[in-house]
């Protein structure tokens, strides 16, 4: 007789390759051993460990989807199951996770060149070296074709003026991948530039104060006409179609991450509220309290259903970037949904570090905001399904 799993409803795991589960278990294993030991105190003193790259890249998880260059050339699902499992511990370390795989190296290996591939893939993927991708400005968030920044074309190469915003791992990056408009304004002049560190005129200020992914650094990107030689430019990028492609690799990350978010959120919330008693028995015991668990077990029951699908579609080269939009908008509004349940379920501890579930809250704010805000994404769909064009 079947029975009925109330952490897999689905039988999510039964549709997974045994090579997928093994993937799933030693990320799982990874997270829970090394990462979560450091969660509270990178959240609280708003550190990043460096070392987690180098732990990363030893374990294949950076850039794991593609082949050779030193990578582990896993399928989209693999890479899903590890984002899930490392956004379980903390949103921000799957950020300098994701960063670094689908911003930094898809870009080199996508639009670079194979001398550009051979210098940076395996140093990245061992994370010997840490990347970063500008596309954000200060005055430039949803509409990137707005962008200011600038390349001249020079003698030997570019001269880039400009800043970038927002920008994750930049105070510690070795590598930046950045955006800017070549020899006009139009969003067909959008190419792709790698910067090094210590080139001169650029910096890359930390953001401080931040209440939401704190165990991640961000930062500047600031380019005060820093000389770029023309074997730096991505040779294959040209478009805003170049940067937005990376973004569908990161986005498809992210929506699988946040629902291993709101695992640990509604597994919290269950075990909190079987074990308080208030009025003399479980908080569980309610039906208000299992209304809310079972609001979280459906959403999340359907929602990694979505990404599984989309996984396997990616897999077959059937995915479109508007199923990525359907599913980074439904698992970050979704699982913030959840995290503040499960916040408020937790009565007053509930706001406790310690119990890690407001640490949830306030990542998942940003990562409902970054890579496409949850109302631009609707944008995107809304336009798919009516063909009318509705940001401007
Ligand atoms: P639009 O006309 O729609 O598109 C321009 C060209 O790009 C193509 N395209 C895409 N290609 C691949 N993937 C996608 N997701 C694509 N979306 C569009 C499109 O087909 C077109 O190609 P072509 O050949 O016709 O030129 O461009 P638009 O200017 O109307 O903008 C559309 C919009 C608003 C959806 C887009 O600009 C957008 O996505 N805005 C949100 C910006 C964003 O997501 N920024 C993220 C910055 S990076 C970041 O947040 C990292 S956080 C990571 C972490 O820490 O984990
Ligand atoms: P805005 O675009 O100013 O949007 C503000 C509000 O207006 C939002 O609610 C939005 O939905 C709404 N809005 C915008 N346009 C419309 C419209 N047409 N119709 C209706 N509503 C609209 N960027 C990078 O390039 N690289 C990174 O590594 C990176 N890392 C990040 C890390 C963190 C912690 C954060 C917070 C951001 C990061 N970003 C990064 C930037 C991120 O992608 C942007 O913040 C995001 O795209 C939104 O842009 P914005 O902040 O300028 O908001």
């Amino acid at each position: 007789k079947a029975r009925f799993q109330w952490e897999d409803p689905f039988l999510f795991r039964d549709q997974l390759s045994d090579e997928e589960r093994l993937i799933a278990d030693t990320a799982h294993a990874y997270c829970q051993d090394k990462l979560m030991p450091r969660v509270l105190m990178g959240h609280r003193h708003e550190t990043f460990d460096r070392d987690i790259f180098s732990e990363m890249g030893e374990l294949g998880f950076l850039g794991c989807t593609i082949e050779g260059y030193g990578c582990a050339g896993l399928s989209n699902v693999g890479y899903g199951l590890i984002a899930r499992e490392v956004e379980r511990v903390d949103s921000g370390y799957r950020s300098a996770m994701s960063v670094q795989s689908s911003l930094v190296m898809y870009p080199i290996w996508a639009y670079g060149s194979e001398a550009q591939r051979e210098k940076y893939l395996p140093k990245l993927a061992r994370g010997e070296w840490v990347g970063c991708f500008g596309l954000t400005e200060p005055n430039v968030g949803s509409d990137p074709g707005g962008m200011l920044t600038r390349a001249k074309s020079v003698d030997g190469g570019f001269v880039l003026h400009g800043a970038k915003m927002w920008i994750t791992n930049s105070p510690i990056a070795d590598v930046f991948v950045v955006w800017a408009k070549l020899d006009g304004d139009k969003a067909e002049d959008v190419r792709g530039f790698i910067l090094e560190k210590g080139m001169k005129g650029l910096s890359a200020p930390k953001i401080e104060g931040k209440f939401s992914l704190r165990a991640s650094i961000t930062g500047e990107i600031v380019m005060d006409e820093v000389f770029v030689p023309a074997e730096n430019l991505l040779p294959k990028s040209g478009g805003l179609k170049s940067p937005l492609g990376c973004l569908t690799k990161a986005r498809f990350g992210i929506a699988w991450g946040a629902l291993g978010a709101a695992e640990f959120c509604w597994h919290a919330a269950r075990n909190y509220t079987l074990e308080r008693k208030q009025f003399d028995r479980p908080l569980a015991a309610n039906q208000l309290i299992q209304k809310k668990l079972a609001d979280m077990q459906t959403e999340i029951a359907l929602g990694l259903q979505s990404v599984l699908r989309v996984g396997r579609l990616m897999d077959e080269g059937r995915a479109t970037p508007e199923m990525v939009s359907l599913i980074k908008r439904n698992s970050c509004g979704k699982s913030l949904d959840i995290a503040r349940v499960a916040r408020d379920m937790h009565g007053g501890n509930g706001i406790s570090d310690e119990y890690h579930v407001i640490r949830h809250v306030l990542n998942l704010e940003a990562v409902n905001t970054y890579e496409g805000t949850h109302d631009v994404h609707a944008l995107v769909l809304g336009r798919a399904q009516t063909g009318i064009q509705a940001f401007f």
